[in-house]
């Protein structure tokens, strides 16, 4: 479905060096001849059986998380990301009982989902054990009380195995909380994981993912929205911003096989949830539907 030669992140240049330096430096993610950094130190900086793992403390965003050399959050900006992901698809879905979140293992999709009381059950499923265990360590915050909330069952493992083996119409949202794609994450981009995403989502549910830059991972986006449309029916990319991300320009995409459900947010549920967002409401997320750039329309059109 990609190219994944153009549009392949490159491993981060950790300036620090050593993961025991005490002293401040850049942190970048290098990615088509441009770098993406914070300034600060160097936590952890271990490999998984999965990936390289990196926890830093950053000035201006405090503490953040690599994972391969590629930005995925700190702490003072990842409701940027994690409200966009979560509040339109569950703002909208008919019902709200059964939640499944594949990758998100720092907490935070978790966190959003299990603002909305009428969530009763929020399978996460999580590949790497040890990006839950830093999460919780370094960026306690991300999670928050998701962590201890009965209604989350962490499952440790393979989400693309768990969505293959999951029986028909079981969950009214299925969100994607995974990296680029590349390493653990690539399967979340391709037909048959959205096939199955499909399969197992009720009638009225959301399906959401995070679907990469329009800018930095442009052929990659476009061809996730088509075969996301293709495969549910209906879906529409959302367009935001997470500043430390290449281009700082990002997208989610949201889909539903009955309509396009996922624009009308229910109002008792926002209710309950705009006033305490720092980036999501109705308004804003009507305009980010809007916002879709010129270049990206007419690549969807044709
Ligand atoms: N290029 C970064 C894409 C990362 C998407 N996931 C971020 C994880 C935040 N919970």
């Amino acid at each position: 479905m990609r190219d994944l030669a153009s549009d392949q992140p490159n491993q981060a240049n950790l300036s620090m060096g050593s993961p025991s330096t005490s002293t401040s430096g850049w942190i970048d993610e290098h990615h088509l001849g441009v770098r993406y950094g914070l300034e600060g130190r160097i936590l952890v900086d271990e490999h998984s059986p999965f990936q390289r793992i990196t926890v830093i403390e950053s000035s201006r965003y405090g503490k953040g998380l690599l994972l391969d050399g590629c930005w995925m959050t700190a702490e003072h900006q990842e409701r940027h990301y994690h409200e966009s992901l979560v509040h339109p698809a569950l703002c909208s879905a008919a019902q709200l009982e059964r939640v499944l979140v594949i990758g998100g293992g720092d907490g935070g999709t978790a966190r959003e989902c299990l603002r909305h009381q009428e969530v009763k059950q929020l399978e996460m499923v999580e590949i790497d054990r040890r990006v839950v265990e830093l999460s919780q360590e370094h960026l306690p915050s991300l999670g928050g009380s998701a962590w201890s909330d009965p209604r989350l069952q962490l499952e440790i493992g393979d989400g693309i195995a768990w969505v293959a083996n999951a029986a028909d119409s079981s969950y009214d949202v299925i969100l994607v909380d995974g990296s680029d794609p590349a390493g653990p994450a690539e399967g979340l981009f391709n037909k048959a994981f959205f096939e199955h995403c499909r399969r197992i989502l009720k009638p009225g549910g959301i399906f959401a993912t995070q679907s990469e830059s329009p800018e930095a991972f442009q052929q990659v986006h476009i061809d996730m929205v088509r075969l996301i449309r293709k495969v549910f029916g209906y879906a529409d990319p959302l367009y935001g911003w997470v500043p430390m991300y290449p281009s700082g320009w990002w997208s989610w995409t949201f889909a539903a096989t009955d309509s396009n459900r996922f624009r009308n947010p229910k109002p008792e549920r926002v209710k309950a949830i705009a006033p305490s967002c720092e980036i999501w409401s109705p308004r804003w997320q009507q305009g980010a539907f809007e916002a879709m750039p010129a270049f990206i329309e007419r690549e969807l059109i044709s």
